[in-house]
């Protein structure tokens, strides 16, 4: 998704550019009278007012993505990220206050064109500063939410035009390791399950878009927002699955449960490849391989992500699905 590079300003920010910049203008103008002169001069002034307050509105409003036009992944992340509803209530509370901003602008206007003495030109403008300041003091709150919306839009990534492998598997089965090993990224990694709550973005030799991905349980269709970003990624973003099988002794999920998991994925995109890790913690005799064989149902990578045993092997292959997919 497009970045949003703007801050969002807030309240006091919008109000201070635009009244210093009007008390800051240069004006020069000769007339026949004072009365002309003072109705010039606050014309000038509202002009200034409006302008300032009006482009940073719009701004707004044109930096954002129109959610209603979003579609497939981008759709599926703001959804998962943001209470769509409720961000559109707050866009729609900015154009209404640009609206407003204009219809108070022309009031004044009109009145400093037919005004008849120097204290109707005062309060005319005042008036308008007065609601005007009103208007956007009043948006505080939403202004807020909507720079905090900005931000999270600002973590989903640009992944469609990449070749995506995403890195699937139960929690603790070393994910965040194998991308470590791959793309030299820095994932957290810790001995405990659940340490990746959002997808997380690394490059194998420019090629290969490697994600990880928070573990999931055997529910892939639960609500909670990491797992639907691990499911969305797999349903939509990958160009190949690589599930993680964790078969050590001290792993705490049983292989029946991977397995659960491993059908559910395959489901919603069955273009996958196998790992089992960790291998430097298994005695892998070719009665144990063929035990893991007749479960997964495929010969599987034996890897060790940690200690760096065969993910050289891994990388090869998905760099040459990588190069297949750009030269189609
Ligand atoms: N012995 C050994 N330990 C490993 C290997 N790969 C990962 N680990 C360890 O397993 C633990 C979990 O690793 P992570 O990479 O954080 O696992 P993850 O799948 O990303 O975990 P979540 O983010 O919680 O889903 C860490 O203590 C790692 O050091 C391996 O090949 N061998
Ligand atoms: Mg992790």
């Amino acid at each position: 998704m497009k970045k949003i590079k703007k801050p969002v300003l807030m309240s006091k920010e919008i109000l201070d550019s635009a009244f210093s910049k009007a008390k800051n203008m240069p004006f020069d103008y000769r007339t026949k009278s004072k009365l002309e002169f003072i109705c010039k001069k606050n014309m000038k002034k509202i002009d200034i007012v409006y302008d300032v307050i009006a482009s940073k509105l719009s701004l707004i409003l044109d930096e954002f993505p129109k959610i209603n036009e979003l579609e497939g992944f981008e759709r599926g992340f703001v959804e998962i990220l943001l209470d769509i509803d409720k961000l559109k209530k707050e866009l729609y509370r900015i154009k209404f206050s640009k609206e407003l901003n204009k219809k108070l602008y022309l009031s004044c206007r009109h009145k400093l064109r037919h005004a008849k003495a120097i204290d109707a030109v005062d309060s005319a403008r005042s008036t308008y500063y007065g609601r005007i300041s009103s208007v956007i003091e009043k948006l505080s709150a939403t202004l807020i939410y909507i720079e905090k919306s900005r931000r999270t839009l600002n973590t989903i990534p640009l992944a469609k035009n990449r070749y995506n492998a995403v890195v699937c598997g139960f929690p603790n089965t070393g994910k965040s390791t194998l991308m470590a090993n791959l793309s030299g990224a820095t994932p957290k990694i810790m001995p405990y399950a659940f340490t990746t709550q959002k997808l997380l973005f690394s490059l194998v030799d420019d090629k290969v878009q490697l994600i990880d991905t928070p573990g999931v349980l055997d529910n892939i269709d639960s609500k909670n927002a990491s797992i639907q970003q691990a499911k969305l990624a797999a349903a939509t973003l990958a160009d190949i699955i690589v599930f993680i099988f964790d078969f050590t002794d001290d792993c705490h999920y049983s292989i029946d449960n991977q397995i659960t998991l491993k059908k559910a994925i395959e489901k919603i995109n069955s273009n996958m490849i196998f790992c089992v890790n960790k291998i430097d913690c298994i005695d892998l005799t070719d009665e144990k391989k063929s035990e893991i064989e007749s479960v997964i149902k495929t010969e599987p990578f034996y890897i060790s992500a940690k200690k760096n045993i065969n993910t050289d092997e891994l990388k090869k292959v998905l760099l040459k699905n990588a190069n297949e997919f750009y030269n189609r």
